[in-house]
């Protein structure tokens, strides 16, 4: 891999910095004051809490710990620390004003500015290839995608708008595609801005399976539901069945039925659940029953990985399904250029060798096991991005959403949550084994 010039690394890393500025701006310049400060939902945070937080790892980051500067408002830090208040409570919290946030952001943005054109980008984990750059214009992509949620959550009338995504059309194309059994390359020691839960690059054998070409659309759900899915047991692992019952979910979150048709609120507008788009807003425990049902399980992390980077030609993992190069509009579904998933069988562009559509982009994709270190993991910068979750609590997602931008996605990304959250921008496709 040809290793990149400071200058190639730095215009990389100013161009990521700032299309993170201008979506945040975007998701918290739509409404007003009021609409900043209040809470949404007990599971998320106020806007201007994540608008704060974000200009606060910065300085944290870039200011304090690359280029050595004092704190410039280090009584905030703990009102910004997401371990010491959880999201219910930030509402309570004597917090920035919506004006005070967004001054905070911006003052610590220039200043990270003047640090990225004059300091050395080699010589210490943390600056080599600009990786804290790069990683705290993910963690800001992370927070906008997460200020999306809440605006999914919101009430009232739509506040953002977006093109729609190209179309689909599976007609033609297979329901399945077989891996064949082997060893693959999983994780990347070679990514310059991949995070520590990506890491190192090693070898695992997989054996052969069969994996959906495509998400499984909100057709293929809505027979799941109509064949009483949710009222059958069999198919529930049983915490899945406990939240089920406890609050009485009988189908995706946002949905309803009315007058003998599926609707769904998306983004303060009611529409009739399109069937050919990959369903959203599903649990864990709901992919977990509707796999089971269908007759078939979720993809292990490393079937997901292997469909999406193997090259059976060369033998190599690659970045992305397509191959190496990085992703576009005729590619993927990224970044937050449409509010919703495209119809499945879109983007034969994005496809991987074998022909499996979407892995990239559209919908996270729930898979079977829990959130793990690799073999040779080092928790790097910091124990709370990734270590403290490891373990049997949180499931992964692969694959990225329509919310979530090219800088925070790509064949190594893992994602995690609970197995109960459905807020999330969460689908899923089946496997089976071969
Ligand atoms: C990787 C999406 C689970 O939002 O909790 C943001 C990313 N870490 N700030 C999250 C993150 C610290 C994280 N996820
Ligand atoms: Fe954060």
């Amino acid at each position: 891999t040809p290793v990149a010039t400071d200058d190639v690394l730095r215009k990389r890393a100013l161009e990521a910095l700032n299309t993170a500025r201008a979506r945040t701006r975007l998701l918290t310049e739509c409404v007003d004051d009021r609409e900043l400060t209040a809470q949404h939902s007990p599971l998320m945070s106020p806007l201007v809490w994540d608008l704060a937080h974000i200009g606060n790892q910065e300085e944290q980051w870039l200011l304090r710990a690359v280029a050595g500067r004092d704190p410039i408002r280090p009584e905030i830090d703990s009102v910004y620390d997401a371990f010491e208040h959880p999201r219910a409570e930030r509402p309570t919290l004597p917090l920035l004003s919506p004006a005070e946030s967004r001054t905070y952001a911006s003052d610590i943005r220039g200043r990270v500015l003047d640090v990225l054109e004059a300091h050395p980008l080699h010589g210490s984990p943390l600056v080599d290839s600009a990786f804290a750059f790069g990683m705290i214009a993910q963690h800001e992509q992370q927070h906008d995608e997460t200020m999306l949620i809440t605006h999914q959550l919101r009430r009232g009338p739509a506040a953002l708008d977006a093109p729609e995504p190209p179309g689909g059309g599976t007609a033609g194309l297979p329901a399945e595609v077989l891996v064949p059994a082997g060893p693959f390359t999983m994780g990347t020691s070679a990514e310059p801005w991949a995070l520590d839960n990506e890491r190192p690059a090693h070898h695992r054998h997989v054996d052969a399976f069969f994996i959906d070409t495509t998400p499984v659309t909100n057709g293929a759900f809505q027979a799941f539901v109509a064949d009483g899915g949710y009222t059958d047991e069999r198919w529930w692992a049983p915490e899945g069945w406990d939240q089920i019952r406890r609050h009485d979910i009988g189908a995706p979150l946002f949905w309803r039925h009315e007058g003998g048709q599926w609707l769904r609120r998306r983004f303060g507008v009611t529409e009739p659940v399109p069937e050919d788009e990959p369903v959203l807003h599903v649990s864990w425990y709901e992919a977990d029953a509707y796999a089971r049902w269908a007759g078939r399980r979720l993809p292990t992390e490393a079937e997901w990985e292997k469909a999406a980077r193997h090259d059976p030609a060369s033998g190599r993992s690659r970045r992305y399904p397509w191959g190496d190069e990085d992703p576009t509009p005729e590619r993927a579904n990224l970044g937050q250029r449409h509010l919703r998933p495209a119809p499945a069988g879109a983007y034969p562009e994005g496809a991987s060798p074998l022909g499996v559509r979407q892995l990239i982009g559209d919908v996270w994709e729930w898979t079977a096991g829990d959130f793990l270190p690799y073999p040779g993991f080092a928790p790097f910068p910091y124990r709370e991005y990734s270590e403290v979750f490891f373990g049997p609590g949180y499931k992964v997602l692969r694959g990225g959403s329509f919310a979530v931008d090219a800088v925070a996605c790509r064949g190594t990304f893992r994602n995690w949550d609970l197995p109960v959250r459905r807020q999330i921008f969460s689908g899923f496709r089946t496997a089976r084994d071969a």
